[in-house]
């Protein structure tokens, strides 16, 4: 282990908030390791920022219409924010459009660049002539060649998933000016990757620890042999590439964007009155460098950026990358343009961020993608959080706090069940620690609560409620070490809860214990507390259906908002159309069809005679409401049978965009024809 150790979190994208696959990927993650170590009184210093930059900030300024600027302004404030008040305890938080970050990544490139690392190679690509701009791949969208859906990106079809590159589109068109894009010749700067592969399989056999998920990707990067990566773009928002010739090129944002640690780090260094200090955290043999990120981003941190910081000399290596898999939500794939996320944000106006801390850190994919469901949620909120943790807190604190005054009993002699569970003090604290210093943090989570669960074991076994009256110096040496338990929890679960452990600390008269003070005796005898109050409530059924509901409510507006309206069809005549006898007709019977959850089956009086009409609304229609409702019919469709039921007929429904169906209703009598 090194004197100090520099941790950092991806900087994530300002053109969105903060959604809980952020969290579980590379900030809570992150944030237990820091407050561990701090807790240890460890050096630490916890960097991360806005990643202001790249094509994924334009396109969000071109969708609403505003600059890229306005974007990351508005979006840099609101995550700095989240963060905060979610409790992620970056001692800074920078952002890559600062001066100092654009000085810094300039003079790596200019460093690099005159040390001959790079290559510079001619490349044909997208050009908008209309615009005059080359156009990143995202930039282009025409019809998907697998689908044929009509509005896929030049890297990829969102429709059927599949990964597309541009010149595979039917119809490319610029999303700049709607013009068909041409190919024109450009030229780039490359960052040989291939140059460094031995430097780096020497550097990535001597790490220790590593995540074999993690590992896994590197090798097999390394085992396809690395090509060269061009590391200037032709754009103009980002950082200008610092050398002659270079005139509409800036530097493509994974070259700056882990560049922006760096930078970060001289900012807190200045903001601390120390401008020299971020230099150890950086160049010094003896400083360990973590960096927390999501497994999309291994590529950049475990071969791309070790090569620029081995081109320009004197930066140590990362020491270990413990890159996360994804979380899914609810089953499905998070998307946050589909609407289906939980924003950080909006899940605290109605939560405190220990719950989610805990159930979160319960559930982090770290070796493999993990599922979050609000019922996930609450099943661990109540069964563990409250009834376990907060549960033997609170009997422990009000029990000693009614019969000994609130303060903490004298231990008589111990017994072999007192010495036992005191033992799992000291025992599980150094489990614990060895789980946070191998990024095993379920693990941790898991074994701290292990304690909590022995204390109340304990307590149960040692019905101290009846030794009250029969031996109330036992019932204090109970009590006394319940008390000690209690203490130590509120050390050991600072870094995952960290604002019940303080308030906890507080009503023990111990703010300012840390990770070695954690013993078996941390209490003495006749010290006072507080009395005890509840650290976690349990959540009910409509609260958790609430949350529920919201999501399915966000993800349907959302849809309805961007989804596209279907285009229109082939021109048909007047004859054609007056072959369809369209009717006006009530509906008088509805229900559920056995074995189908999309069809009800509806009797329609259509003025000249009743019809059984079978329709594909079940989800959207409730069939007890039904009757009464004015419809229209297609009354002259031939019969077809559904579910094995005749359907004379087709009852006219409205699609939205969002997949809504609502009927076509008409005030006029049974019968009327429409035309
Ligand atoms: N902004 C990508 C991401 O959010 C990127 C991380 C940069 S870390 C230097 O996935
Ligand atoms: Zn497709």
């Amino acid at each position: 282990m090194g004197k100090r150790t520099l941790v950092t979190s991806a900087l994530p994208y300002a053109n969105g908030p903060i959604h809980l696959g952020h969290l579980a990927g590379a900030y809570l993650p992150a944030d237990f390791y820091v407050r561990y170590k701090r807790m240890r009184n460890e050096d630490v210093v916890f960097i991360c920022g806005s990643d202001e930059h790249g094509v994924p900030i334009t396109i969000a300024a071109e969708k609403e219409g505003v600059t890229p600027q306005d974007i990351v302004d508005r979006f840099h404030e609101m995550n700095k924010k989240t963060f905060e008040e979610f409790g992620i305890s970056f001692d800074y938080f920078g952002r890559t459009s600062s001066p100092v970050h654009h000085e810094t990544s300039r003079d790596f490139f200019r460093v690099l660049n005159d040390r001959g690392i790079f290559k510079k190679k001619g490349e044909t690509q997208l050009y908008d002539e209309k615009a005059g701009m080359f156009l990143p791949d995202r930039y282009v969208k025409g019809t998907c060649p697998h689908c044929k859906y009509a509005e896929a990106f030049g890297d990829q079809c969102e429709k059927c998933g599949t990964s597309l590159s541009p010149s595979d589109l039917i119809d490319p068109r610029s999303m700049v000016t709607g013009e068909k894009p041409i190919y024109r010749e450009t030229e780039h700067w490359f960052l040989p990757l291939g140059d460094f592969q031995d430097d780096l399989q020497a550097w990535l056999d001597k790490t220790e620890n590593w995540k074999p998920n993690v590992m896994g990707q590197v090798k097999s990067w390394l085992n396809q042999g690395l090509g060269d990566r061009a590391v200037t773009r032709d754009l103009t928002w980002g950082v200008p590439v610092p050398v002659d010739g270079s005139d509409g090129k800036v530097l493509y944002v994974w070259f700056d964007a882990p560049i922006g640690y760096i930078s970060a780090t001289k900012e807190w260094a200045e903001l601390k009155g120390d401008p020299g200090l971020w230099e150890k955290y950086w160049r010094d043999e003896d400083s360990d460098l973590i960096h927390f990120i999501g497994k999309d981003n291994i590529v950049f941190h475990c071969i791309m950026f070790p090569a620029v910081l081995m081109s320009y000399d004197g930066y140590i290596l990362p020491k270990n990358v413990p890159a996360n898999e994804f979380l899914n939500l609810e089953g499905q794939k998070l998307s946050t343009s589909r609407g289906w996320a939980v924003w950080v944000h909006e899940y605290m106006k109605d939560f405190e961020p220990d719950l989610l801390r805990y159930v979160l850190g319960t559930g982090l994919p770290e070796t493999k993608d993990a599922d979050f469901s609000w019922k996930f949620f609450q099943d661990h909120v109540n069964g563990e959080l409250a009834d376990i943790f907060g549960n033997f807190v609170f009997r422990t604190l009000s029990f000693a706090g009614k019969n000994f005054d609130n303060k903490v009993p004298a231990a008589g002699p111990l017994t072999n069940e007192d010495r036992a569970v005191l033992g799992e003090i000291t025992r599980l604290k150094n489990e614990i620690a060895e789980c946070y210093e191998t990024f095993r943090f379920r693990e941790a989570i898991q074994k701290s609560m292990n304690l909590a669960r022995a204390g109340n074991k304990y307590f149960t076994e040692m019905e101290p409620w009846h030794l009250r009256k029969s031996d109330p110096d036992r019932c204090g040496t109970v009590l006394n070490v319940c008390c000690q338990i209690t203490a130590a929890l509120s050390v050991i679960f600072d870094p995952v809860t960290p604002d019940a452990c303080r308030r906890l600390r507080d009503a023990l008269h111990i703010r300012n214990a840390g990770w070695d003070d954690i013993t078996e005796q941390i209490l003495t005898a006749g010290s006072p507390f507080d009395k005890g109050e509840i650290l976690f409530k349990k959540l009910e059924d409509d609260v958790i259906e609430a949350q529920r509901q919201k999501l399915e409510d966000q993800t349907r507006t959302l849809q309805a908002s961007t989804t596209e309206l279907e285009p229109l069809k082939d021109t048909i005549t007047f004859e054609d159309f007056s072959k369809l006898d369209i009717r006006v007709g009530e509906v008088l019977t509805a229900e559920r069809v056995p074995k189908s959850d999309k069809l009800l089956k509806l009797t329609v009086d259509i003025g000249l005679e009743t019809r059984t009409i079978m329709a594909g609304i079940a989800q959207h229609a409730d069939p007890e409401e039904l009757p009464g409702k004015k419809v229209t019919v297609v009354a002259n469709l031939k019969p077809r049978k559904m579910m094995g039921i005749p359907s004379e007929g087709m009852v006219l429904m409205a699609e939205t965009p969002g997949g809504q169906f609502k009927f076509l209703s008409s005030e006029a009598d049974n019968g009327s024809t429409v035309s």
